[in-house]
């Protein structure tokens, strides 16, 4: 094994630190602050995000910045204060926010879901996003907002495209290219061609990067390559008024060192409707409303871009094809009362999952015909009021309820070794006691969070991240929490568990 440089440089810098800890060591015994008792720590300069407010966060996707442009949403979202990733390999990696992960975290590509089909997580809904083909990333930290669907213990996150209107006929173009080690290389274009009548705009990316070497020069599996194409055309008939439809499309792949089989297709088809209003007289300030289409189609395998290992658990070439249909929709209205805003709405939600199953001799390749194995639906209301106490405080306050319903279509379960699946065509028996319902509430800016103490609060939401040392175990205030809708995960339940009070 060859002599790596870092074996020789980490005594050097452990040598460099012990002396600067002495010398600072022997110059604060010296200074002022010993004679006074006290301790003065040094600056630290921290490079992060700035959060618009206290609890959310809002930025551009395409600014350049540091370390190279994400291939992923999760990629991006890491670079975030309060988000971490699983890695997954190159790309892929698995968000999590104060150290929830998962379902609780509520992730929207424009107004619509796009949920993965892989069980075992090689797609989750940030695969499927390219953060530089879009125009703003919204984070809501903590359950604090209950208009953008049920869930959301640990967050909200949004990638929107906002195309702004055109006063006369002209073109926008952005475009950026990037080059790096082991292969890795971007292109992204975004062209929109507008009148004030209406735009058509086009974006479309293309990344990928291939496997790397360790220290030791051996190839580590690695290597992904993915692309996403967008196309959405607009009706502004006056500056108030907005009418989009928008398509899309994309796929890839990515080879994973640490898991039986490669991720050998990721392809993405969506459509989607949004219409809004404002400039209205009187209390209502605007109306908008959605409708969305996702899929996700995903193969693995562990023989496309690998060799079946002959000595381990699966030495035969196998595959495992399954996708997952989303719809859904939103309606939601603004009102405006002196320093009071409300937003009602009502949301909607279905989800298909499907395995596809060989039907003749033929195996890998033949026909196949897909099987449904899972069904998810909801159905939610919605307000939220917000309360302008001043320029820099505000209360704001929400309730939601939500009727949830999950279906398991599986008739065995076990995989290789297969079993009567015991639960095939029912509905798990916390979810047939519907209405669900929660409701959060906090004051801006929320310098003395409370929470539900820990044993009081759903055991998907046991980890209250939001919640200070100070006052952790303190009952909540203003929360209500009874049972919410979970899409994902039908044998838990969690409900915004957290309010922050001044
Ligand atoms: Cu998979």
């Amino acid at each position: 094994m060859s002599r790596h440089p870092l074996r020789t440089a980490l005594p050097a810098a452990l040598l460099a630190c012990l002396t600067s800890a002495y010398a600072a060591d022997a110059e604060r015994s010296a200074s002022p602050d010993a004679a006074a008792g006290t301790d003065t720590l040094a600056p630290v300069v921290v490079t992060a995000l700035a959060p618009a407010s206290a609890l959310s966060f809002t930025t551009d996707p395409k600014l350049p910045r540091q370390p190279v442009p994400a291939s992923d949403g999760a990629d991006y979202l890491k670079t975030v204060p309060g988000f971490g990733a699983v890695r997954n390999g190159g790309t892929n990696g698995d968000p999590v926010l104060r150290g929830m992960f998962g379902s609780r975290i509520n992730i929207l590509t424009g107004d619509g879901a796009m949920a993965g089909a892989c069980p075992a997580r090689m797609d989750n809904p940030l695969s499927y996003v390219a953060p530089e083909t879009y125009d703003l990333l919204s984070v809501i930290k903590g359950p604090q907002s209950v208009r953008w669907g049920p869930g959301a213990s640990a967050g909200t996150v949004r990638f929107e495209r906002r195309t702004p209107a055109f006063d006369a006929p002209g073109a926008r173009l952005a475009a950026s290219t990037l080059g790096g080690s082991w292969d890795r290389n971007d292109q992204v274009a975004d062209a929109t061609l507008g009148a004030p009548a209406g735009y058509v705009r086009a974006v479309a990316n293309r990344s990928e990067q291939d496997d790397y070497a360790d220290g030791d020069g051996r190839r580590v599996p690695s290597r992904w390559k993915k692309w996403n194409t967008d196309v959405e055309a607009g009706w502004t008939p006056d500056a108030d008024t907005r009418l989009a439809a928008t398509f899309g499309r994309g796929d890839g792949e990515a080879r994973y060192g640490g898991r039986g089989m490669d991720g050998t297709q990721f392809k993405r088809d969506s459509a989607g409707l949004r219409f809004e209003r404002s400039g209205f007289s009187g209390p209502l300030a605007r109306v908008e409303a959605s409708a969305y289409y996702n899929r996700a189609d995903h193969v693995m395998d562990n023989f496309r871009l690998r060799d079946p290992d002959p000595i381990g658990p699966m030495p035969m070439p196998m595959e495992a094809r399954l996708d997952r249909r989303t719809r859904g929709g939103r309606v939601a209205t603004t009102w405006q009362f002196g320093a009071w805003d409300v937003v009602t709405g009502l949301d909607q939600q279905t989800s298909r999952h499907r395995n596809y199953e060989t039907i003749d001799m033929m195996g890998i390749g033949g026909p196949a015909r897909r099987v449904p194995d899972a069904r998810f639906d909801d159905s939610g209301a919605f307000a939220e009021a917000t309360w302008r106490i001043a320029a820099d405080s505000r209360l704001i306050a929400g309730a939601r309820a939500d009727r949830a319903r999950v279906k398991d279509l599986r008739t065995s379960t076990g995989g290789m070794m297969p079993m009567p699946n015991p639960t095939a065509r029912t509905r798990p028996a916390a979810r047939r006691s519907a209405p669900a319902s929660c409701a959060t509430s906090a004051i801006w800016p929320p310098r003395r969070p409370r929470c539900t103490p820990a044993s009081a609060a759903p055991s998907a939401s046991a980890t209250t991240g939001s919640c200070s040392r100070r006052n952790r175990g303190r009952p909540a205030a203003s929360t209500r929490s009874t049972r919410s809708s979970r899409r994902r995960r039908p044998s838990s339940t969690s409900a915004p568990n957290c309010a922050a009070a001044a």
